[in-house]
């Protein structure tokens, strides 16, 4: 069949929409109408080179939501009619990683999906010259129609609305999980969450969820602070406006230090302040921002020879196929807020003003309807 998308050519380049040519699901797969995507900060890293793993060309995109159209031989959990949510970290049951409650990293199709093709090795997508076009994160969102593995498909309620729960495919899930599934926050904790962008908000909601006292915003971005408190933010500090060093500001905030701290800017300089203000003891501080190819995270040793924790986090923790569709049910009951952090609704021909808008700080999620 053919369908529109927007296609990544080459890094620095702005997406080219266009008609592409996508071939029917193969043993295992599924073909799923796109029917809305979320913008992230992860294909935006991608587009513009900086993610090691970028592949060229390839339909981008890793956050959406959408239709089972046809499924192919041998799947027998979706059928034609439902409603999934695509995930880039597979959830198979089966492997070492499945089978460990250690992880979600699900690691049955790790190999081709970071090669930007099916299990099987190959692409369904090319041009309509017949030249190949790779998959992205194993889902390619940014068209109308894609291919997915059926391990790779998290089955929804059918009166959620698409053009919400897609973020549940990565910003709402990171956000929250990285508070209940990985620091596993207690009532009454302290918290500090380094920007309060598409993650750095749902991790404020998460922390809110989790029943924390103290939730400290940090971002550059003076703008950010409206939403930070529309979330349960309690503080603001904006780094620009602290005399003298940012740690020892945020140690005294918290009264010695905060019980968990969360980076969601990629920044490593941002890491290291968010382990060093970390509680004493016991602070643990985790990691969500994917930093630029080559970066590295350092601190004294002694940071962590006097009880702070370092972590880090991928898709919050979450165990796609089994958490997702908790998530949409805890949107769907009010237990959690997406609505208004949907800030612009875009067509797929504006995809690019979508990520000039991110890049500005001017969007929280934007996102296409197909
Ligand atoms: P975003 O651009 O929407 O938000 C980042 C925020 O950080 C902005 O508000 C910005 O003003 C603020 N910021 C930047 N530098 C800062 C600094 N030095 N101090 C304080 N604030 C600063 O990005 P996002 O969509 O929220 O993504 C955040 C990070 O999470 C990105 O690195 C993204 O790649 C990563 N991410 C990780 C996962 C995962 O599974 N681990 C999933 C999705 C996204
Ligand atoms: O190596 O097993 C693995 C999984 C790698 C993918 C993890 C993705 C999380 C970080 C990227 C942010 C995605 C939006
Ligand atoms: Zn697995
Ligand atoms: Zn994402």
């Amino acid at each position: 069949m053919r369908t529109r998308a927007a296609v990544a050519v080459a890094a620095g380049k702005p997406l080219e929409i266009m008609e592409v040519n996508l071939d029917g699901p193969k043993a295992g797969e599924v073909l799923v109408e796109i029917k809305a995507t979320g913008l992230c900060h992860t294909d935006e890293f991608t587009r513009s080179g900086a993610d090691p793993e970028g592949l060229f060309p390839a339909i981008l995109g890793h956050e959406g939501a959408g239709v089972v159209l046809e499924v192919g031989p041998g799947v027998t959990s979706l059928k034609p009619g439902d409603h999934v949510i695509p995930l880039y970290t597979p959830e198979c049951r089966e492997c070492e990683y499945c089978l460990n409650p250690k992880t979600n990293l699900c690691q049955s199709i790790r190999t081709t999906q970071g090669r930007g093709v099916m299990p099987d090795g190959t692409s369904r997508f090319t041009t309509l010259d017949g030249d190949p076009i790779l998959h992205y994160m194993g889902c390619s969102t940014f068209a109308n129609h894609t291919v997915l593995p059926e391990i790779a498909l998290a089955k929804v309620r059918e009166d959620a609305p698409f053009d919400k729960i897609c973020y549940i495919g990565c910003g709402v899930t990171t956000g929250i999980g990285a508070v209940i599934n990985t620091a596993k926050v207690e009532i009454g904790s302290r918290a500090i969450v380094f920007g309060l962008g598409g993650i750095g908000l749902n991790v404020i909601q998460g922390l809110r969820l989790a029943g924390a006292d103290q939730i400290v915003g940090v971002d550059l971005n003076p703008e950010k602070r409206a939403m930070g408190e529309r979330f349960g933010m309690t503080d603001f500090v904006n780094p620009a406006e602290v005399e003298g060093d940012l740690v020892p500001y945020l140690v005294d905030l918290t009264k010695g230090g905060a019980d968990y701290t969360f980076d969601a800017t990629g920044n490593v300089g941002v890491m290291r302040t968010a382990l060093e203000c970390a509680h004493k003891g016991w602070g643990e501080s985790i990691i969500i921002g994917v930093a630029p190819a080559g970066a590295e995270i350092s601190t004294r040793p002694f940071q962590l020879v006097t009880g702070r924790v370092w972590k880090g986090t991928a898709f919050g923790g979450a165990r796609g196929r089994t958490d997702v569709p908790k998530i949409v049910d805890w949107y769907m009951q009010g237990k959690i807020e997406i609505d208004p952090m949907i800030t612009h609704n875009l067509t797929l021909d504006e995809i690019n003003h979508g990520f000039d808008l991110m890049h500005e700080g001017k969007s929280i999620r934007a996102v296409v309807e197909y």
